[in-house]
């Protein structure tokens, strides 16, 4: 099969810089060779870890609130474009980040891409210990990454093309399409967000509750079958124990199994069309050596190989 391989260097989704450096770790270590000796994909990948320099402006003023407007929008139409490009040649495409905001790229582009070559909306499933869904007003960091799914789902908008005024409805995806796994850290105005639209959420509390194993099958049967979907996975969603070196660790996360087997779920189904990897962030090291680093490089590869197919047995 087929696999677009697109890395972003890109960090100015939140206020940490180092989440940019995880694309090269992430290769480094062996990521996409596996890929293509391991697990037999054909790889297509320009070998460059994008950091779109010439699509940042020198001067960028917040706009109601949010930081790095001009940046974020222009880095994720780019990134937009080149994730259409490789899902409308009918490829899984897969975007190694980056802080999460990259997303509004990644999804912008497969929700094009897919509803022209199948007619069909995709599913997004976002796995994550946040939602990602302020609005700039509801927002307390004014940190994009903070708010993908509100400018991917149209509650947040803007008319200004140069800042996200350039996602059409073509780019956008649905709120009953639209799963959750993994939250433990929501805001207040976020949760009111989520109960007002009905959006599905499995908390670490469902997971507890009721197993990884019945929460997988709630989400794919609220997704339905035959559905294509958009795997966006932030390894915060894991807990710390796994993935220390991340920008926004909380506690009380998914093992690394838990998180290895929402993947393998997800790619057992056969929809999968786009996986994100984002917020690994190898400079931000709670332990000594670098070993907190190397572990959370090693978990994402971990998550990649289930989402793409790697088999126990
Ligand atoms: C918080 C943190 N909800 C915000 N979000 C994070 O800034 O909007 N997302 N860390 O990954
Ligand atoms: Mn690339
Ligand atoms: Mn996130
Ligand atoms: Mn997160």
């Amino acid at each position: 099969a087929q696999l677009g391989v697109v890395a972003v260097g890109f960090s100015g989704g939140q206020c940490k810089p180092g989440v940019d450096a995880a694309p090269s770790a992430l290769i480094s270590s062996g990521l996409l060779t596996q890929l293509h000796t391991e697990l037999g994909y054909d790889l297509f990948h320009d070998d460059t870890v994008h950091s779109y320099k010439d699509l940042i402006p020198s001067s960028d003023p917040d706009v109601r609130g949010m930081k790095n407007p001009l940046a974020v929008s222009a880095v994720t139409r780019k990134l937009s474009e080149q994730v259409y490009a490789h899902a409308k040649e009918g490829r899984c495409v897969l975007t190694l980040g980056g802080d999460h905001s990259i997303a509004i790229g990644t999804i912008a582009g497969t929700a094009k891409a897919i509803r022209e070559r199948l007619g069909r909306e995709m599913a997004v499933i976002w796995v994550d210990a946040h939602c990602d869904i302020n609005t700039p007003e509801t927002s307390g960091s004014g940190n994009i990454h903070g708010m993908p799914v509100a400018f991917l789902s149209g509650l947040a908008s803007e008319d200004r093309e140069d800042v996200f005024g350039w996602i059409k409805t073509e780019n956008q995806i649905s709120l009953s399409k639209l799963v959750y796994i993994g939250l433990r850290d929501v805001d207040r105005g976020e949760k009111v967000i989520l109960r007002e639209n009905g959006i599905k959420a499995f908390s670490m509390h469902d997971i507890d509750r009721h197993g990884i194993g019945k929460v997988m099958d709630m989400a794919l049967g609220h997704i339905g079958n035959d559905t294509p979907i958009h795997l966006s996975f932030d390894v915060d969603a894991l807990d710390p124990l796994w993935a220390p070196s991340t920008g926004t660790p909380v506690r009380g996360g998914l093992t690394l199994r838990e998180g290895d087997f929402i993947a393998e779920c997800v790619h057992e189904t056969g929809c999968l069309v786009a996986m994100d990897l984002v917020e690994v962030n190898p400079t931000l090291d709670p332990g000594v050596n670098d070993l907190g680093a190397q572990e959370t490089v090693r978990a994402g590869c971990s998550l990649v190989r289930c989402g793409l197919g790697e088999s126990l047995l």
